[in-house]
């Protein structure tokens, strides 16, 4: 006899129905509860939403990853996750509906979901071991099973069925329901709650070694940031980005934390005569310096808030590739290309050209006076003046290849995004605010403009359509960080339009013409509309 026979036909099916639905739903809980905690014993990143997640971002072509980031910012990850789990609940809800006629294909389709989590998680770039298909695999039959066992609730013992089919509502054990449906969510809270403090807690050895962490002091220091270099007008952005408030742009669902003591940095590959492995205590035996650096995202629209000008310690990368014997294309070297790998399985690809031409390009160590956050890439993360983000500056970094750009296309390469990308000279109003209301008469017009490695030679602003006036210059720290100005503006009554535009020391003002950030950087002029009251 099919569980389809079984079902008795003449009412209650709805309320049967939600039931079979509602069973569903608590089985696919259990399952992410059971996965959690089993994520706790094997490692964070294998449990199979962050696994999913990591699969679909790297799935994400450039201008769907960049419209997410557009439209989410730095809640893209979050609603990424609420997606995946808004999925997994319709297809709980439709596979616990179809369990009541068919109860073990129902069941079954548990163990696929399992499965698909199983093949993300072992699939995962900085998968090591076959572990990680554990969480989605014991939640998956740990759910399955208790689907099959719910459901069995719902239908009438088989020995009713011989005679008429059953009164409305009755014929199922109602009560055994209820207890087994509020014991399975009681255990699952439970599961569930544990399993997330567990995996809170995991990382001890790295927090640790971050705290044990004391960074030397550069042999090499950055002079002190120019009192000048910060526009006193309320609403400018701060000089120095803080740590805390600087952007974040990256693809893990779940920040790496690695442990500094047991951290190594490989460097080899083609022309690297003397491949090199280095400890953490091995960097910050050499010699470190200093420098203050603007970190720009290449999905930052104009007028953006993806650039962050921090004070960096670090290594010279060009010293320690010079110890490998490796040279620069233009001394004949071989590789072109300079592919960093993070623990997370990253690649960022920079021309080794650039990152050897004299600029400060750093295995930087240290962020505004303390060692790298976990969010912005400790231990180690590079930085390259003068480059996006995504082809420099790649964080929790531990391997360094040399190879070609023939031969090789990093993470982003491969999804639409340029292969070369310099920072585009670009410009931002930081105050008035869109749709500010100023009073008539002196409104100071203040904001940063950026040419990392190039330099700021002059900004410009323009009100409506008139003639464009220079701004006041703040004094220049470094060229490789932006640079403030603020223009006073005699502001008279209704609406306006102010447009600023940069000039880099190379001559070339910033170009008026819109592009995209995908391929490589958002081009234009950002404007701001304020009504003057
Ligand atoms: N390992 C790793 N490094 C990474 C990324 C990443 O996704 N993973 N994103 C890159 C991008 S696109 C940018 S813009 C910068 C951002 O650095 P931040 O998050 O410290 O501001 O990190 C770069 N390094
Ligand atoms: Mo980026």
């Amino acid at each position: 006899m099919s569980d389809e026979e079984k079902r008795p036909r003449k009412s209650g099916g709805g309320t049967r129905l939600g039931l079979g639905a509602l069973s569903g739903v608590l089985a696919g809980i259990a399952a992410l509860a059971v996965a959690e905690l089993v994520a706790a014993g094997v490692r964070p990143q294998a449990g199979p939403v962050v696994a999913v997640g990591g699969a679909a971002i790297d799935r994400t072509p450039g201008t769907v990853k960049d419209w997410a980031i557009r439209t989410f910012g730095t809640a893209d990850k979050l609603v990424l996750q609420l997606g995946i789990l808004t999925v997994l609940a319709l297809f709980a809800l439709a596979l616990g509906a179809l369990a009541l006629r068919h109860r073990r294909i129902g069941a079954a389709g548990v163990l696929v979901f399992g499965l698909a989590g199983a093949t993300a998680a072992t699939s995962r770039p900085d998968s090591t071991s076959p572990a990680d298909a554990l969480p989605s695999l014991v939640g998956a039959v740990v759910a399955a099973v208790l689907l099959h066992a719910l459901i069995g609730r719902l239908l009438p013992p088989r020995h009713h069925l011989r005679g008429s089919p059953q009164p409305a509502g009755e014929g199922w054990d109602r009560r055994g329901f209820v207890i087994a449906a509020t014991a399975a969510a009681a255990a699952s809270a439970g599961a569930g709650v544990l399993g997330r403090a567990l995996n809170g807690a995991g990382g001890q050895d790295a927090i640790a070694s971050r705290g044990n962490t004391d960074l030397p002091a550069p042999a090499s220091p950055a002079p002190a940031v120019p009192r000048a270099a910060q526009v006193r007008v309320r609403g400018t952005s701060s000089f120095i980005t803080a740590n805390k408030d600087f952007y974040r742009v990256d693809t893990a669902l779940v920040v790496p934390r690695v442990n500094a003591t047991a951290w190594r940095l490989r460097i080899h590959g083609t022309g690297v005569r003397r491949p090199l492995t280095l400890s953490f205590d091995d960097l910050l035996r050499r010699e470190l310096i200093e420098r203050d650096i603007t970190l720009t995202c290449v999905s930052n629209e104009v007028g953006g808030p993806y650039v962050g000008n921090a004070r960096w310690i670090g290594v010279r990368l060009a010293a320690l590739l010079a110890e490998c014997g490796v040279r620069p294309p233009s001394r004949g070297g071989p590789a072109d290309q300079l592919v960093a790998r993070s623990v997370d399985g990253m690649t960022i690809g920079s021309p080794v050209e650039d990152v050897m031409d004299g600029r400060d390009a750093l295995l930087a160590v240290g962020m505004n006076g303390e060692p790298l956050p976990f969010d912005h890439g400790f231990p180690v993360r590079m930085v390259v003046p003068g480059l996006y983000g995504y082809v420099s500056a790649c964080k929790w970094i531990t391997d360094i290849e040399l190879t070609t750009f023939d031969a090789y296309d990093s993470y982003w390469v491969k999804r639409d995004w340029a292969r070369e990308a310099p920072v585009k000279t670009q410009s931002r109003i930081d105050t008035p605010k869109p749709f500010a209301r100023p009073k008539t008469g002196t409104v100071m017009v203040a904001g940063v403009a950026w040419a990392q490695h190039r330099g700021i030679d002059k900004v410009e602003v323009r009100v409506d359509d008139g003639p464009w006036a220079e701004a006041a210059l703040a004094a220049e720290d470094s060229r490789d960080t932006w640079r403030q100005w603020s223009y006073p503006w005699q502001a008279t009554k209704g609406g306006h339009t102010l447009t600023v535009r940069a000039t880099d020391r190379t001559g070339e003002i910033q170009t008026e013409a819109r592009t995209r950030t995908v391929p490589d950087g958002a081009s234009g002029w950002h404007s701001v509309v304020v009504t003057v009251e």
